[in-house]
């Protein structure tokens, strides 16, 4: 049985939770493995949505051992919060597994977020404000707390010590902001850390031995290839690795044993937060694909940036994370465009002034972020395909479009999202 993987093929909110529902249906555990609780990954189960921040989106199957690896940032408050939440609503939590190893958001790694995001004024990176990205930077800092540490008192108020001895002068000093509480900061910790504990586990041990017997395990990708902390546009990623690579560093599992990669994309783009969008439409149509999308983040509300279709940026995350299939989402939001405008080279301007059009990422962010599309454009199609229950039923030219972007993707489209419902998906393969 496999390991399958799934990340986010553009800039986010592609429909990676209900991807991993579907896919999820048929796997034995479902695990994230990085990111924290600014993703927001949606289920849609008949008149009932679930969105989903922390726990891995396969949580809504009954039969599926949820795993949070030791890739993810785990804000205690929010976790126990979202568990609260879906119990109150019927989801079983109790089989949740927590690695011992994830590094945890502490509430001044929210407060420090926020402090950064104002003082960076026009360089924010416009963060969902939750505590990432300091929390991140205290891991590879190695001034960070991990799970483990809050199972003792002593040991947890040396590491808040630790973590907070530099934070605190920068805040007084530099900021002339107060300092955190120290005593407050452990007590806080302490409380959660006693709700937690049965959840803890060894569960990069967990998902070998699972594997090992035969067990399959889908990986849950939060964020996406270009908010990558190493393969993004940085500097305006988020804080870890979203890329399929992350699966294994997240989750302690060995890349031998992951099966397929599947690259969440949508039929348009979106972006939430600042940094460089070649495909963006600050028009109409930018607005259009907004309303019939419904395009506003699942944590923080924003309306996210829409434009179309790049197939630079699919190929990219076809490269990156070895994609074996992608599944392409909300193609029924673009029912009723005459015709539709898809990205397939930018002109960029190079260091030394001159023009240059390329079919490829450029790496240097310079370049990136003086990219202008160069579109071709695909005829539309009126016939409304969210009652589709096979591809054969889509009209000729949706196909066409499906085909297009496969060949432009340079991996092969398995699914296709034609409405919001768990049902509204259809199989190519
Ligand atoms: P952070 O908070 O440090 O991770 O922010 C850094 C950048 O990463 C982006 N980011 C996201 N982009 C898309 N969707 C995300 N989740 C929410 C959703 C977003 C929301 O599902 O809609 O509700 O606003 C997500 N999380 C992080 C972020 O916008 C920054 O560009
Ligand atoms: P994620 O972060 O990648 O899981 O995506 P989000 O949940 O943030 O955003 C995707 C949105 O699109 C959610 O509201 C989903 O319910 C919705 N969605 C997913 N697939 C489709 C689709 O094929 N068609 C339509 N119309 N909506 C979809
Ligand atoms: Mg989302």
């Amino acid at each position: 049985m496999p390991g399958i993987v799934i990340v986010g093929a553009q800039w986010g909110d592609e429909g990676k939770g209900k991807a991993t529902d579907l896919i999820g249906s048929r796997m034995d555990y479902v695990a994230r493995f990085n990111g924290g609780n600014n993703a927001g990954h949606t289920v849609v189960v008949g008149d009932q949505t679930y969105a989903l921040h922390l726990l891995p989106s396969g949580i809504i199957h009954p039969r599926l051992t949820p795993v949070i690896g030791n890739g993810v940032v785990i804000d205690p408050e929010a976790l126990l919060s979202e568990i609260d939440g879906l119990q109150a609503r019927g989801v079983d939590c109790s089989k949740l597994k927590i690695s011992e190893a994830a590094h945890i958001i502490a509430p001044f790694h929210r407060r420090l977020d926020k402090v950064s995001e104002r003082f960076l004024g026009s360089h924010k990176i416009g963060t969902t404000g939750r505590g990432i990205g300091p929390a991140y930077v205290d891991k590879v800092n190695r001034v960070g707390i991990r799970v483990h540490d809050l199972f003792n008192a002593a040991h947890l108020r040396n590491k808040v010590e630790a973590s907070l001895h530099q934070k605190n002068l920068m805040l007084e000093k530099i900021y002339d902001l107060p300092p955190v509480d120290i005593d407050q900061t452990v007590d806080e910790l302490l409380k959660a850390a006693e709700r937690l504990k049965p959840y803890v586990a060894n569960t990069s041990l967990l998902l070998n031995e699972a594997l090992d017997a035969g067990k399959s395990v889908l990986f849950e990708g939060g964020q996406a290839t270009m908010l990558d902390v190493d393969h993004g546009t940085y500097p305006f990623v988020t804080s870890s690795n979203c890329t399929s690579g992350g699966a294994c560093t997240g989750t302690g599992v060995g890349p031998a044993k992951i099966d397929r990669v599947i690259g969440v994309a949508k039929a348009y783009v979106t972006r939430v937060g600042q940094g460089p969008f070649p495909t963006e439409l600050e028009n109409e149509s930018g607005e259009w694909l907004r309303k019939h999308g419904h395009e506003f983040g699942v944590t923080t509300g924003r309306p996210r940036r829409c434009g179309w279709f790049d197939a630079l940026v699919s190929r990219y995350a076809t490269q990156v994370n070895g994609l074996t299939d992608i599944v392409l989402t909300k193609l029924d939001v673009l029912t009723g465009l005459e015709s539709i405008p898809v990205c397939v080279a930018y002109d960029v301007t190079m260091a030394d002034g001159s023009t240059a059009r390329v079919d490829h990422m450029p790496t240097d962010q310079a370049e990136f972020t003086s990219a202008k599309p160069v579109y071709q454009e695909f005829p539309g199609w009126s016939e409304d395909i969210q009652g589709a229950r096979s591809f054969d039923e889509f009209p000729a030219k949706a196909k066409d479009y499906v085909h297009r972007l496969e060949d432009l993707s340079g991996c092969r489209i398995s699914a296709i999202g034609s409405g919001a419902g768990r049902g509204q998906i259809v199989s190519l393969r």
